[in-house]
């Protein structure tokens, strides 16, 4: 939809009236009424115009379009046609043979459409396929020639264009945000020497250690084959079945059941390159790295109550914050560092750095800032570009390259695989969002869907008819690090992959202690999902290996004994270097200790007062935060000084788990009909128990008494106070800064 105004200026639809009887053996009026939609009113962030049709687009300020114009289209001012550009004379009616006679097959435009339709579907991903994605550039602090000829990383301050895409891993694509789940993190840098594809996630390890139990994993995950049940979830018997019967998915478990596995946004989660990769640099030498990305605005995440009626208030929900922070200007940024580490070193630590399960913690190797990453477009068209684009493991740079890592071995083979079947053939490379920036020479032809009009008749090398073009790079091009291998042809794994709990056990411990009691009840939660009673008692036996306190916890919120620990893979203990790491709190990333983008409810009804609403709100939009005006239904209210206010949202369309913090502002009428509100009582509840900060102003104190707020234990986050001060004003702030108040937190819940 453009503006407003176009939408008033068509108050209804002119050329209905031909479609029937005679009138509509004429032809129709034409372009003026069917056209409403003037140039330059797009919704999206720049406006496209096709660069076949004439004007330039504009190029905004992110590189990354500079590719893409040249298949934008934008129909603003254009006439209708059929694929072949043919002018479209009537779009409403099939060709019949007498208004009331059969259709007839000759109806070649019909035809088109409804084909077309037909086939507009492709294969989701088989995992991954529910994400969204965005634009942006990565931007390099220093000249990285030391250690690697990766031309992004070459001097400060250049840039690379980039695309990123976030998703679920086991969720369907029209499956909810907010499951519990690993979440991918993949970065596509269209660098100049060709592109390189980051797939990372937002979790640092694995649940296996080889990519021949790949799919095992995700069958296990998966909804179960029989039914179909249940869409987007881990809690069901497959996938503990397989959890505890593979040890080594340990430590993986104690995060996707931590916080993590249910991030408040997409803008507020790390990333992980997960493997271990090399640097190379131009005189050959190696070092291993860890690649990780860390949001500005800190690692947030929601909690399990909250994440649940979030999926059905709003399925979308972290689409949406990702796009409208984007629309607003408020681009997200992620900090790029890297864990590097010499051969020698990675023999010296007490676990295998080929091992996915594992990560090396902060305080043995820091992690070395070297860049960051702006998002600052949104895509066009989220077919073309979200869905179409493709990433795979196996591209990468001169200058970057692989480790021994088993599981990446396997991956390497199956992204470029499963592209081939997904988007429809060997060409995928050649869809505008997977193409390149640099110009591609080599003499692959052909294939389904070749865009590439290949010049000459020379397609082989050597040749001598086309000077020997494309030639060879040699030392400029992709030089493999010459690793030397000796070894007998084997099926196994190296000893320390055998040790399965000393980095589970270091996550746990490591935690806060109200993360700690998340992990304990997603277990609970998922557990009993569990309906064979050995799949619950294994998982607690593995569970035990991990901490005592863990497994008695999960144990006594299922009702059961605790077994005996499962027996280990490697009964001899490994001494780990260190047993506690800060670093894996989701504390130790609190942000920038802004509230910029926190969406925060005002709560409306007849005869609220004006003056403290306007103030808390004016406060709140000057520190950045989204303010939303919530009322019993949407529109106009009456305040208690007889002006007017707006609420753009409703209890119900717009409920409590959808906003970060919320407001009563005073006004006794308002408070009253509110207090007889259910719907307003449990928005209440709901954000006292997901620990949001709440302000309440005057008559608005008697809301959260109503709905049971403890307010005689000042529980913290919950203020108070008789008019909207700046001192009031100031600590809410302070406390939406915070994300959350898990002091509050009781189990079972008191609100
Ligand atoms: Fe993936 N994974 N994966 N994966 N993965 C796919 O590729 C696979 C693994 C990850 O936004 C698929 O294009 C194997 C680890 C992300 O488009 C597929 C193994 C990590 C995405 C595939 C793994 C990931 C995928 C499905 C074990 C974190 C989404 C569709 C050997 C480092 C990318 C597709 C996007 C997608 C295979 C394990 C991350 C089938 C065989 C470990 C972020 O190729």
């Amino acid at each position: 939809r453009a503006t407003g105004e176009t939408v008033d200026a068509m108050p209804h639809n002119a050329n209905k009236a031909d479609e029937y009887g005679e009138a509509s053996s004429k032809p129709r009026q034409g372009a003026a009424v069917g056209c409403p939609f003037s140039v330059g009113a797009s919704t999206v962030s720049e406006t496209n115009t096709n660069e076949k049709t004439g004007d330039a687009p504009e190029q905004g300020v992110n590189a990354a379009s500079g590719h893409l114009p040249r298949v934008r289209a934008d129909s603003g001012g254009q006439g209708m046609t059929t694929n072949l550009g043919v002018p479209i004379a009537d779009n409403q009616s099939s060709l019949k043979a007498g208004l009331r006679g059969p259709a007839l097959l000759k109806d070649f435009i019909l035809r088109e459409k409804i084909t077309h339709f037909d086939h507009e579907r492709i294969p989701e991903r088989i995992v991954h396929a529910r994400g969204s994605a965005a634009h942006g550039y990565f931007e390099s602090y220093d000249s990285l020639q030391d250690l690697t000829c990766a031309s992004l990383f070459a001097e400060a301050g250049k840039q690379t264009p980039v695309f990123v895409r976030f998703s679920t891993v086991a969720g369907e694509r029209g499956s909810k945000d907010t499951a519990r789940d690993a979440r991918g993190f993949a970065v596509k840098f269209y660098t100049d020497q060709g592109n390189w594809d980051l797939v990372g996630n937002n979790i640092p390890v694995f649940f296996i250690q080889d990519a021949m139990k790949f799919p095992d994993l995700v069958h296990a995950v998966k909804p179960e084959p029989h039914h179909g049940m249940p869409q987007a979830a881990s809690a069901h018997d497959t996938f503990w079945d397989f959890i505890s019967l593979m040890p080594e998915s340990a430590h993986m478990i104690m995060w996707v059941m931590s916080d993590r596995g249910i991030p408040r946004s997409y803008r507020m989660m790390q990333g992980f390159g997960v493997h271990s990769f090399r640097f190379v640099n131009a005189a050959g030498e190696s070092h291993f790295v860890k690649f990780h990305w860390s949001p500005k605005l800190g690692t947030h995440s929601h909690v399990w109550d909250e994440a649940v009626k979030i999926s059905g208030a709003d399925p979308d929900f972290h689409r949406r914050d990702l796009w409208e922070a984007i629309e607003a200007g408020e681009y997200p940024e992620w900090e790029l560092g890297v864990q590097v580490i010499s051969e020698a070193e990675a023999e010296s630590f007490s676990f295998d750095i080929l091992d996915s399960t594992k990560l090396i913690p902060e305080e043995l190797v820091p992690v070395r800032p070297i860049g960051r990453m702006v998002l600052n477009r949104n895509p066009d068209n989220f077919f073309a570009e979200t869905e179409q684009v493709a990433f795979c493991t196996a591209h990468v740079v001169p200058g970057i390259d692989f480790s021994n890592d088993p599981l990446l071995a396997g991956r390497i083979h199956s992204y470029v695989d499963t592209q081939i079947t997904r988007l429809g053939g060997a060409n995928f490379q050649e869809l505008p969002i997977n193409a390149p920036v640099v110009p591609v020479h080599n003499n692959q032809r052909d294939g389904m869907h070749r865009q590439t009009i290949h010049r000459g008749r020379v397609a082989y090398e050597p040749n001598s008819l086309a000077g020997g073009c494309p030639f060879q790079n040699g030392e400029m091009g992709f030089v493999p690090f010459p690793e030397p291998i000796q070894g007998d042809e084997v099926r196994g794994k190296p000893e320390k992959f055998a040790e399965h709990y000393n980095q589970a056990s270091l996550f746990f411990n490591s935690q806060a202690d109200h993360e700690q009691q998340h992990i304990i009840d997603a277990l609970r939660f998922e557990l009993s999902k569990v309906t064979v009673p050995g799949i619950r008692n294994r998982t607690l036996a593995m569970l035990r290996n991990i901490s005592e306190t863990l497994a008695q916890g999960v144990a006594d919120g299922l009702g059961m004994p605790l077994p005996e620990p499962l027996p280990k893979a490697n009964p001899q203990p490994i001494a780990a270097e260190i047993e506690d790491s800060p670093a894996l709190s989701l504390l130790a990333r609190p942000g920038d200790g802004s509230i910029r983008t926190r969406q925060v409810a005002i709560l409306l009804a007849a005869g609220v007062d004006a003056t403290s609403l306007q103030a808390v709100s004016s406060a709140l939009q000057a520190e950045g935060a989204v303010v939303r005006l919530v009322g019993p239904r949407v529109g106009p209210f009456n305040a208690a000084d007889g002006s007017v206010i707006e609420a753009d949202c409703s209890l119900e369309n717009q409920p409590a788990p959808l906003f970060d913090a919320l407001v009563v502002p005073d006004g006794q009428d308002a408070s009253t009909a509110l207090q007889a509100d259910g719907r307003a009582l449990e928005f209440v509840r709901d954000s006292f128990r997901h620990g949001k900060s709440i302000l309440a102003i005057g008559a608005g104190t008697q809301l959260l008494e109503k709905a049971d707020v403890p307010l005689q234990s000042a529980p913290a986050g919950v203020y108070e106070g008789s008019s909207a001060d700046q001192a009031l004003i100031d600590q809410l702030i302070a406390g939406i800064a915070q994300h959350r108040h898990p002091s509050r937190e009781t189990n079972p819940p008191q609100v």
